[in-house]
């Protein structure tokens, strides 16, 4: 019996050991199957990460001469700020943005370059008018000073970077940066034309608010300056400022006679002040023209010493919006020229609420600048669709006058959500360009655009808007 009770349990024991295994086995099975199951995917990647790394795809070859044909430019995000999901007509869209010609871009003269390295390079090229030039899109372009940071999010032309101007609710607002050139008494040592003396310059900076911007304009978005001391002493300002939701000019003098009687930064006390008008009749901070970006340029002209004949004009998207004439900016007095330009946030109440707006292709130039610069096949980029349901479609037409009616460029109605190539594919050349394949070099042009929804409503006509200048024959020689 004491035998058969050790078999009994050896049996029973083995038995256990057989049952333990079996269902060790079945669930290790299972948790092989879950851990199996779920890495799949990602093993898959992993293998076509490796497919990639052994066998690169080949890039469709692009054939000489046909640069502007990269219609494959990816569309953009159909909506950064979420869409407008309302019942009734479609809001009425704008042109956000145009892309840019990239051999036709502003180059920094090399003047500025080499006196930033010290060089003693003696014969500057003098065919060059750019004194100053940051496209934000993130090439090393020092700045004097800078506060505030960029948004890899919006770009004017697509792709890159631009300035954030940053307000909190109830400041004044974050982001400036201040170039110093010519014959600056400060920051000698990060000034760029070093040696010269500018009397006039032109300035210009795309500005962008989003949808839902609200509280007008901030007080301040640029100016420039002639220091005439060490200690920040001003002889001349040409502010550009807000009023409301537009822009205004607001120039200064520190000069009587022929001195300068400014004493430190914004010696308030000691300027003339020449007057804040007139007001632009563009509303460039308004809800409605929220959404896309916009061209600003300035001009500032000292008068001839001893002459009231002084000019200061602001140009909003390639019109002229504001001048004024006949300036006693500086007296008599020649000591400096204008030696600094500074793009700026201030808001003096304070932004209402969050928000930011953004800056981009910042220029200065001692010529006319004008907008962008594009191929003439442009690739035009709308604003994202606001109104009910989905858009159906798009159209958009081109004229080089408008002020009046007619067009020398229609699209037929468009599928893509945002982007299109003015071509011969997309649309019907007219008017002056009838039988023509492109638009006519070295000209300025403007756009406008409608959208529809599903349900086959159309939205309100834009105004003739976005500038964009086209290459001049010159630029399409540098291929
Ligand atoms: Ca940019």
């Amino acid at each position: 019996m004491k035998h058969n009770e050790i078999i009994k349990s050896r049996i029973f024991v083995f038995s256990a050991i057989v049952i333990f295994l079996f269902c060790y086995k079945v669930a290790s099975g299972q948790m092989e199957n879950k851990t199996i199951s779920a890495p799949k995917n990602l093993r898959l990647e992993a293998a076509d990460d490796q497919t990639q790394k052994t066998s690169p795809k080949v890039q469709p070859v692009v054939p000489v001469g046909a640069m502007e044909k990269r219609a494959t430019r990816s569309e953009p995000p159909t909506d950064s700020y979420g869409g407008l999901n309302t019942p009734g007509r479609p809001e009425e869209p704008r042109i956000d943005y145009v892309v840019m010609s990239e051999r036709a871009k502003p180059k920094m003269d090399t003047r500025s370059i080499w006196t930033r390295l010290k060089s003693k390079i003696s014969s500057p090229k003098s065919d060059n008018d750019i004194i100053w030039y940051d496209d934000f899109n993130g090439a090393a372009v020092k700045y004097a000073e800078s506060k505030g940071g960029l948004d890899d999010k919006e770009s004017f032309g697509g792709g890159g970077k631009s300035m954030i101007a940053l307000y909190k609710k109830g400041d004044h607002g974050e982001g400036d940066r201040k170039v110093f050139f010519g014959d600056t008494p400060t920051y000698q040592g990060d000034a760029v034309r070093t040696g010269e003396k500018f009397d006039e310059i032109y300035w210009r900076v795309y500005v962008k608010h989003p949808f839902g911007w609200t509280g007008g304009g901030p007080d301040k978005l640029s100016r420039a300056i002639s220091f005439h001391a060490s200690d920040w002493s001003q002889a001349i300002i040409a502010h550009v400022w807000t009023v409301g939701e537009a822009l205004t000019l607001d120039p200064v003098s520190g000069i009587s006679g022929s001195n300068a009687v400014t004493k430190g930064y914004n010696n308030f006390d000691n300027f003339k002040w020449l007057g804040n008008r007139p007001v632009s009749e563009f509303k460039i901070s308004s809800a409605k023209e929220a959404g896309w970006w916009v061209s600003v340029e300035s001009r500032a002209k000292l008068n001839t010493p001893g002459k009231k004949d002084g000019i200061n004009q602001l140009w909003i998207d390639g019109r002229l919006a504001t001048e004024r004439r006949n300036l006693d900016w500086r007296g008599s007095y020649t000591a400096h020229g204008i030696n600094a330009v500074f793009l700026e946030t201030w808001w003096n109440n304070g932004s209402p609420v969050n928000q930011r707006r953004w800056y981009d292709e910042f220029v200065i130039s001692t010529k006319p600048i004008g907008p962008a610069v594009c191929p003439r096949n442009p690739e035009v980029v709308k604003t994202p669709y606001r109104g009910p349901g989905e858009q159906a479609g798009w159209e958009l037409e081109i004229t080089d006058n408008p002020n009046g009616n007619g067009y020398v460029w229609k699209s037929v109605l468009l599928k893509s959500p945002r982007l299109v190539r003015v071509d011969t594919q997309n649309g019907e050349f007219s008017g002056a360009l009838n039988g023509q394949a492109q638009l006519a070099p070295g000209t300025m042009y403007f756009s406008r655009v409608r959208q529809q929804s599903q349900e086959g409503t159309w939205s309100d006509w834009s105004h003739w808007h976005q500038a964009f200048l086209t290459e001049k024959e010159m630029d399409e020689k540098k291929r």
